[in-house]
């Protein structure tokens, strides 16, 4: 046996950032979570957890090996003490942060997205996108079975996510507890078919996605506080979606209650229409823009470096105000390299859509435009549909959902494509023109 602080031959990086407490440390400072049954407790996460150990043995391949000789898998915080994928300590961390309203369409939008980003890049942008930890993952993948695996003449709907329950881990620091948010975290690589395929150690990337409650947003609630930093991966994104829900804005709303299907719209006694009006989008943005600034220590005129993307959601329900012929296919199209067929983003048809749904966006909520462009110096403006059709109603049942036979998405994976297009150089190609010749 061999003492070594690597994995095996694989190069790690030189700093990693904990998805759940957000601490950056030195890859030789991470813990090992010990595989033997035998060994539980430990002193952050209670008595019922797998010990938590600084090993001091590696078998040949790096890997740890606890106190009764177990070769040990999983590696954790050495803050939080909570599991950290492998896959972290490897490839660079792209925070991204989908924030919005109560009910604004996020966990849709989260589930819908992932789904097609499971699909689209492995077959288009040759890329490996895998869940970096499945536990880790766990219900995200029960969204995405519902909506899209499950019976599809049964109407689905996914749970409103709730300010605490099995989407928090609580981590004991002396006399005071904190709850964290579950990160969802992916790994996408590149596979040996895309163009960049022998640099695939160099381009992969770890990306790390969360679903809070939109009630998390709200200033009035204490939910970026040291014990309920559930939020404060802003601190740490480098692209923040922020889903703007047209169907809540009075100004759209009435715009478009004639002439939309979705039954929100139309039933004005509707428990979440009512509780809807209460809620200002625009207070839920100020609100991110100052938790933002105040976790990056940001001084009064510093403006966001990131990608601030406007997603609208919902577009089925208001697509009479933006009719778009580009809505309807991916904006992806063929390119050429090497030979090699690879997918490319089409810059051109994302930035002509954008700058429509901007103008859109300018006549009936101004603020909102104006606040977006203020904060940040990069701001994209993206209509979706997670569903592609608006919910039905079961009077009989009383329920509401969709039916998966039915389920569309329209324009769902163009947000993360295009941020992972622009953060990543190389990754995911993007381009201005059809059929162009990537270099
Ligand atoms: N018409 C239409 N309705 C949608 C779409 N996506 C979500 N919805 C509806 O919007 C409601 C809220 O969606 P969620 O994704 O749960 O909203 P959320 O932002 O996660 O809400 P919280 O968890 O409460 O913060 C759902 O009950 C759906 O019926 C869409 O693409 N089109
Ligand atoms: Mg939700």
């Amino acid at each position: 046996m061999s003492k070594s602080p690597t994995i095996g031959k694989r190069r790690l990086l030189d700093k990693i950032v904990c998805p759940h407490c957000w601490t950056q440390f030195p890859p030789e400072d991470v813990l090992w979570i010990a595989e033997s049954p035998n060994l539980t407790g430990d002193m952050k996460l209670g008595e019922t957890e797998r010990e938590r150990f600084l090993p001091t043995e590696y078998n040949a391949r790096g890997f740890a090996v606890d106190a009764q000789g177990c070769e040990c898998r999983e590696c954790a915080c050495p803050r939080c003490h909570l599991p950290v994928p492998l896959s972290l300590l490897e490839a660079p961390t792209l925070f991204m942060s989908i924030v919005g309203a109560p009910a604004s369409g996020k966990s849709y939008y989260l589930a819908s997205s992932t789904w097609f980003l499971r699909k689209i890049l492995p077959r288009c942008f040759k890329l490996n996108f895998s869940d970096a930890d499945p536990n880790m993952n766990r219900r995200l993948q029960e969204y995405e079975a519902l909506l899209f695996l499950g019976d599809e003449n049964r109407l689905v709907e996914l749970p409103k996510t709730e300010e605490q329950g099995d989407l928090y881990n609580s981590v004991r620091y002396d006399d005071q507890v904190v709850v964290y948010p579950q990160p969802f975290v992916f790994s996408v690589k590149p596979s040996i078919e895309h163009p960049h395929g022998d640099k695939a150690a160099k381009l992969s990337r770890t990306i790390c996605l969360y679903d809070n409650a939109g009630e998390s947003y709200l200033p009035t609630r204490d939910a970026d506080s040291f014990s309920f930093p559930v939020t404060r991966h802003l601190g740490q994104s480098e692209c923040v979606f922020f889903l703007f829900d047209p169907t809540q804005d009075a100004r759209f709303r009435s715009a478009i209650k004639e002439r939309s299907n979705d039954p929100r719209l139309a039933d004005a006694n509707d428990w979440e229409e009512r509780r809807l009006s209460q809620v200002r989008q625009e207070t839920i943005f100020t609100e991110t823009i100052k938790r933002i600034r105040s976790a990056r220590r940001m001084y009064a005129n510093d403006r966001f470096d990131g990608l601030l993307i406007v997603v609208l959601t919902k577009y089925d329900a208001w697509r009479d105000l933006l009719p778009c012929g580009e809505l309807q296919g991916d904006p992806i199209a063929r390119a050429e390299f090497n030979n090699r067929e690879i997918f490319c983003l089409r810059a051109d048809r994302v930035a002509r859509v954008s700058s429509r749904a901007r103008a859109m966006l300018m006549k009936r909520a101004p603020e909102f435009v104006s606040a977006a462009e203020n904060f940040a110096n990069d701001v994209v403006y993206v209509p979706v549909s997670a569903s592609g059709v608006s919910p039905e109603i079961d009077r009989a049942a009383n329920r509401r959902g969709f039916r998966p036979k039915n389920v569309r998405p329209i324009w769902i994976a163009t947000p993360m494509l295009l941020a992972l297009s622009r953060l990543t150089k190389g990754l995911a190609p993007i381009h201005a023109e059809d059929a162009p010749e990537t270099r």
